[in-house]
Order: structure tokens, then sequence, then C-alpha cells
């Protein structure tokens, strides 16, 4: 498979647009996404042997574009810019809204900071559409659209839904917080994410642990299965996995000696005479812990004395959103701790914090990180933290020590940094005075590890390896597409049913005619599910059998007065149309009385799960409980059943969709069909379930019958429908 182009969509541009007598002059920002799409572009053009290099395309909000230039082309050397206009007034609720006021919070665990506003999440999806609308019009077949972060969280479902076969990844720069957080979103809101973000074939976060939380949302907000980072949507394969995005090492190693920073760096050392330097920046933000940090940087002081005089700390802090309220606040309240701090410690001769609200050139800010013999980064949240992974790629001349807050994403791969918690003022306290004690030769071990790992898996690296995944999870996807049912064998499928003579259809009844519902006995059968099925069973040609775990009332209810052979708990009972209820095995059941008081323990050990007992078997129901606790208790109940079975032998355990099913042992959905068979002939069989429990009508099935799994999951089945609806369809294209 190829990728023929890229086509990117963040929220903002990274272009600067120069207003020019006739028109606009686009110029590329170098930061280290588009350095990594650069070189991901051009492995894609050796890849694809392409003699014209194709343009990337790069789709974003600008800042200062007049809105009749919206619609012109831009375009450099590399790049088609693609500017998507969002109006001030909706940018405001959608941006400063939704994104702002709540995912940002929400995601960083600020809950209490959240702004919950129906009109920012309209504005959201608005937002989310306009982008969708300007893609749209560009994508072309065997592009690779890779859409970024959560300011477009709804874009990649939307996308998908217009080019169902577009090639769509998806990566979020910010944390994934835990189903506890997550679930303080309103519940559409939630679903809107979660399907959004499912619209991609990749959806890829900096941390495994980003990644679990992900899943586990998943898992609590759609009930789809999810296998080693699979996750088996209604028709597609998703895959989500950790990809800690890196940066361009050589750029900020070699920037250290160039001339300019030299400079910066004499200039800065004649400050200092002699005095040990502190060094962070940040953007003004209550997620990176400022206060917290001057307050572990405070306690030094107090603790270790005899560092006064010997160290300053420079607090570099990067201006933003200081005209909202909250963040003004936070501004002051830096301002007048820093103030009381210096207050109380500084001498004539010295000053222990020197603060800048203000950015700084990139010369100043590598000359800043080579001479500072301590990095102190401490957010209370940060998706990666790049500025821990660039100090690292900074240390030449004046080798130093990170000080890493925990709650960093970087501080899964930077584990040779001194890690803390920054809400520990004493533990932050002590780090910095061992980091300042250090010898030589650890800061080099330290060091030496972590600047092999960050320079080799740098931004390109990690590029290329979004891109491979991105492929194998298509891949994966084409193989599963060849057993689903497409136009062609449904077709052929037809074909051999109005041709034959005599037929036979089994049909699973729940997940296969009808879909699940939070309670079993709601999940009855809808009027033009019954239809096709009353249709099929006039034939006099048809045999219609419905063959399921469901008990003999349950199943007489739904098929009153239609013309089908009923099969009830698993082919323990039989009912051909016209007649009585039939046991086909005599059995004893003695072994529920050991059963069952299992059984009923754990429904008390596992909250939101309830039994069903029918003739012969119990079923322990699992679906409206937390999936992840779920699948502990089963797997104790599988342990806990196994110790009964060594010494009874009459019964068995089956495991269908969220359901355990206790049952004896001597019979199962396939013998009960081949008796239904015996000694007839048919030349059209038609075998459908989704479960596992229909894995045994599957195997029972001669050559000629036409086997076919609902669901994605791998089967003894020929084929696969992704969902109940397709096989009605199939069902529904026999009788038309
Ligand atoms: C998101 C996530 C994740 C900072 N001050 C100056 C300056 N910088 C540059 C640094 C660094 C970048 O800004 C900040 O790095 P972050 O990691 O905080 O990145 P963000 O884009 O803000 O945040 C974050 C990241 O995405 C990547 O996935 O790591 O967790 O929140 O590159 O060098 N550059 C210059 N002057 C400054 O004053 N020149």
């Amino acid at each position: 498979m190829h990728f023929e182009r890229l086509v990117i969509a963040a929220y903002r541009l990274p272009f600067k647009f120069t207003k020019l007598k006739n028109g606009y002059k686009a110029v590329q920002n170098s930061g280290g996404l588009v350095s990594a799409i650069l070189a991901l572009s051009e492995n894609f053009n050796k890849i694809n042997n392409q003699a014209v290099n194709s343009k990337i395309v790069w789709a974003g909000t600008v800042d200062n574009l007049a809105e009749d230039s919206f619609s012109k082309k831009f375009e450099n050397d590399f790049f088609d810019i693609i500017p998507v206009n969002i109006p001030q007034k909706l940018n405001d609720l959608y941006y400063g809204g939704f994104c702002n006021d709540l995912i940002w919070p929400l995601f960083h665990y600020f809950p209490s900071y959240s702004v919950f506003n129906n009109d920012y999440f309209k504005a959201y999806e608005d937002a989310n559409v306009k982008f969708c609308d300007e893609l749209v019009k560009v994508i072309k077949p065997g592009d690779f659209i890779w859409v970024h972060d959560y300011q477009l969280l709804l874009l990649p479902e939307m996308i998908r839904k217009k080019i169902p076969d577009a090639t769509i990844g998806f990566f979020l720069h910010i944390p994934f917080p835990s189903y506890e957080i997550f679930r303080l979103l309103p519940r559409p809101w939630r679903e809107a994410i979660i399907n959004g973000m499912l619209g991609a074939d990749l959806i890829g976060f900096h941390t495994h642990d980003y990644t679990q939380h992900f899943i586990k949302c998943v898992k609590r907000t759609t009930g789809f299965e999810c296998r080693q980072n699979i996750i088996y949507t209604s028709n597609k394969l998703v895959k989500a996995d950790a990809f800690p995005i890196g940066i361009d090492y050589e750029k900020f190693h070699s920037a250290c000696l160039n001339k300019k920073v030299l400079n910066e760096k004499r200039k800065i050392k004649e400050h200092l005479s002699g005095q040990k330097l502190i060094f962070s920046v940040d953007r003004l933000d209550y997620s990176k812990g400022l206060l917290l940090r001057l307050k572990g940087y405070e306690t030094f002081l107090e603790k270790f004395p005899k560092w006064h005089s010997k160290v300053v700390f420079n607090m570099v802090v990067i201006p933003s959103r200081d005209n909202i309220e909250k963040y003004k606040d936070m501004k002051m309240e830096i301002e007048s701790m820093i103030g009381r701090i210096n207050g109380k410690y500084s001498s004539l001769a010295w000053r222990p914090i020197i603060y800048q609200y203000k950015s700084l050139t990139f010369n100043e800010l590598i000359a800043l990180y080579d001479l500072s013999d301590v990095g102190l980064i401490t957010p209370l949240r940060d998706g990666m933290n790049l500025v821990a992974k660039e100090y690292i790629a900074c240390q030449i001349e004046n080798k130093g020590v990170l000080i890493l807050s925990e709650m960093a994403g970087a501080a899964a791969e930077l584990s040779e940094a001194l890690i803390i918690n920054p809400a520990d003022n004493i533990e932050m306290a002590e780090a910095i005075f061992n980091a300042l004690e250090m010898k030589a030769v650890e800061k080099n071990t330290r060091l030496e590890r972590m600047q092999n790992r960050i320079s080799s898996y740098n931004v390109f690296a990690w590029s290329f390896d979004f891109f491979n995944q991105t492929h194998d999870i298509k891949e994966q996807q084409k193989i599963m597409s060849v057993r689903y049912i497409n136009k062609i064998i449904s077709d052929k499928i037809d074909l051999n049913y109005q041709n034959a003579v005599s037929r036979i259809l089994f049909l699973d009844y729940d997940g296969t005619l009808v879909s699940f519902n939070k309670y079993p006995e709601l999940a009855t059968i809808d009027r033009n599910t019954l239809e096709i099925i009353k249709k099929l069973a006039i034939d006099s040609k048809n045999q219609i059998v419905i063959i399921s775990g469901r008990d003999r009332e349950f199943l007489e209810r739904q098929f009153k007065h239609v013309n089908v052979t009923l099969v009830a708990e698993h082919g323990y009972f039989i009912k051909k149309a016209g007649e009585n209820w039939e046991a086909t095995i005599t059995t004893d059941l003695l072994w529920k009385e050991a059963v069952m008081p299992i059984l009923i323990e754990y429904v008390s050990r596992c909250n939101g799960t309830f039994i069903e007992e029918k003739t012969g078997s119990i079923a322990w129901h699992f679906r409206n409980a937390d999936s992840d606790f779920a699948q502990l208790r089963l797997h104790e109940l599988r342990d806990d059943l196994a110790e009964i079975i060594r010494h009874k032998t009459d019964f068995e355990i089956l495991e269908g969709n969220k359901v355990l099913e206790v049952k004896s042992g001597k019979y199962d959905k396939g013998q009960a069909a081949i008796s239904l068979m015996k000694d007839l002939h048919f030349d059209f069989i038609l075998a459908a379930g989704d479960d596992k429990t229909d894995e045994f009508l599957f195997k029972a099935m001669p050559d000629l019958a036409y086997t076919i799994r609902v669901g994605l999951s791998p089967s003894l089945a020929k084929y696969n429908v992704s969902n109940f609806s397709n096989l009605l369809m199939l069902l529904k294209s026999f009788i038309d």
C-alpha cells in the first residue's frame, strides 16, 4: 500500500502570514513537528519512488488573515496551505471555550477549573465540521491524513463518514485522563469524543498510561472489545498505542556550539559571577506547577543555607492567556511569591530568583539550557514536556542535572533524571540540593543514557513509527475485510438461494437478529425483522431455525404464530413449527446445586452482574458491570468452577457475549442443527451467529453451508458481517 501524500490537520497552521501590497506571504515556523513532517514526507516520496515530490497539505487556522483571503491558494516549496476560517465569535466558544475552558483543564486533572457549557460543545462540533469541509475538498485517494490534538477530537469520524476508506491517524499531544475524570463529561459529549477519535485507523498517545486510559474509556463508553491495544469497533479494527514524541535532537545539540549561542553564553557567564544556575521555562499555565515550584525552591533555601549567595534560579514564564481572570490572578500570585522570597533572602550582592515574563529567542534558550546546572521542570501534569528533552540534548559545555516531575509524560523515558512529586516541597528541595552536589561522574552517566535514548527515538523516528504502524493496521484491516461479505459475495449467496429447492437457515437470536440490551428480557425482536423472518418462513422450500441460548418461553413469545423451528437453551429443547417442545436429552441437573451458590457469590462480588436461570443452565451476565473488573472476576469464577468440574464432569462452561453460562455438557447448537438436518437433503444451508456458542454451529455445518459470524471476531465461519443490520440486509435480499 502506498501513501502518496501527507495531509496534516492541526488547530494552528505553522506559518506566519505577512501582509504584502497585493496579498500575503506565508512564512514557515521551524518547530519540531514541521521538521518531522518534512522528513516524513521525504520518506513517503522515497517509498513511493515518486519522481516529483508531492507537496504536504497542511490545514489549520491563522490569526491575521483577512476573511476574503481564506479562499485563496497559499503554497511554498513544501506545503499547500489550507487556512480554515473560524469566525471570531465561534472561535471564542470553540477554542477559548470547549478546548481551553473544558478539555484542557479536565484532561490535565483540574476538573474544578472546567466549564461545562452547551454552547461550547455546539461550537466545538461546528468548528470540527469547518475543518472537515475544507479537508474533503482536497483529500485524494492514497492520502495519509494525520489529525493532531484536542482541538480536533471529532474530526477523524467526520472525515471517515465522508470518505469511508481514507487512511487517518490521530495523535493527542496532551494527557488522556483516567475514566474517573473523563466520565465528568456529559454522556453525549463523551460518546462524541470517543467515536470521533475512533474514526481514525491509528490513535497515538505519548505514554502507555494515556493509551490504557483511552482504552478503558472506549470500553466503558462503547462496549467494544479491545485486545492488545486493538479495538474491535462495529466496522473496523482501530489501534491505540504509545508514541512518545521526540525532538529534533541534532538541531538542539549542535546549536550549543553555534556562534550566536556561544555569544549568549558569554553574556550569561559574566552575569553569574560563579554562581550555580537553576533554570525553568514554561508557558503561564496552572498545569505547569509554577507556585509549587517556587515553594520547593523556598524550602531548599530554608533547609540548605550553605547555598545562599551561591545559586540563582532563573524562572522564565512565557506570556499566555493573561487577559483571562484565572491566568491574571495566577500571574499576580507568582509575582508576589517571587517578591516575598527575594525580599526574605536577597542581599545587596545576591537575588535568589531572577524572574522573566517574556519569550526567549532560540539562541538565548539554548544558552540557558547548556549553562544551567539544574533544569527544574516540575509540571503538575504535562502530556510530554519537550523542554525536558531539549534540556538533555543541550548539555554540552556545562553538564547539568534534570529534576523532573513524575507527572510529565517525559518521565517515562527520562528515568535517569531526579524524578520528584511536584507537590512535595521537601522532596523537591532535597532534589535541588542533590543535583547541585552531584559528582561529575554520576551526572555524565545519567546524561549519557538519556541522550542516547532521545537521540535515537527523535522526532523523525517518532513520525516514521507512527506512519509504519498506520500502514500495519491498514494491512490488518485488509486481512479482515477479505472475509467480509461484499456485494459480489452477497450476490452469489442470493443466486444460490434463488436456485435452491430445499433450504435450511439457522439463525441465532441475540446479536444476530437483535442488538444487545442492558437487560435480556428487553431485547425483543422488532417488527421489520419479524416481517423478514415471516416472509422467509412462508416459503415452502425453507426451513427457518431460530437457534438460541434463550429459554423456551422467551422464544415462543417472540415468534408466536411464525412458521419457524425454535431451538432453546443452546439445543436442549427443540420445537418444530406447529409441534410441542421436546427435550433433546435426558440429563441430571444435580450440578446446579453446587454451581448456583458460587454464581450468587459472584453477583455480590461484582456490581451490575445478574443471574438468569434456565431449565438446563445458569447464566452469569456481566454486560452492565465495569468491563475490566468483570474480566478479573471472570478469571476467578472460571478457576472456582474448574475446581468443581474436577469432581463433577456432567456440566461445562460456555462463554457468550458478556455472559458465562454453565450447562450440562451433553448438547450444543451444533448437535441440535445436525439432528434437524438428519436424513434430509438441503441444497442451500446458511448459519449465522455472533458469539462463541455459535462456533459449535459453524463447526457442525457441511462444506456447502454459508456460515456467517456477525461482528469482527476471528471465527470458524467462512464470512463476517460487521453488524446485525448487514445480516438482515442479506436476508431481505432473499425475499426481495
Ligand atoms: C503540547 C503538550 C507536549 C518554550 N519557551 C520558549 C520556547 N519554547 C518551546 C520549547 C518547546 C516548546 O516551546 C514547549 O514544549 P511543550 O512540550 O510544553 O509543548 P506544547 O506544544 O506547548 O504542548 C506537551 C507537546 O504538545 C508536544 O507533543 O510535550 O505536553 O502540552 O519546544 O523549546 N522557544 C523559544 N523561546 C521560548 O521562550 N524559542
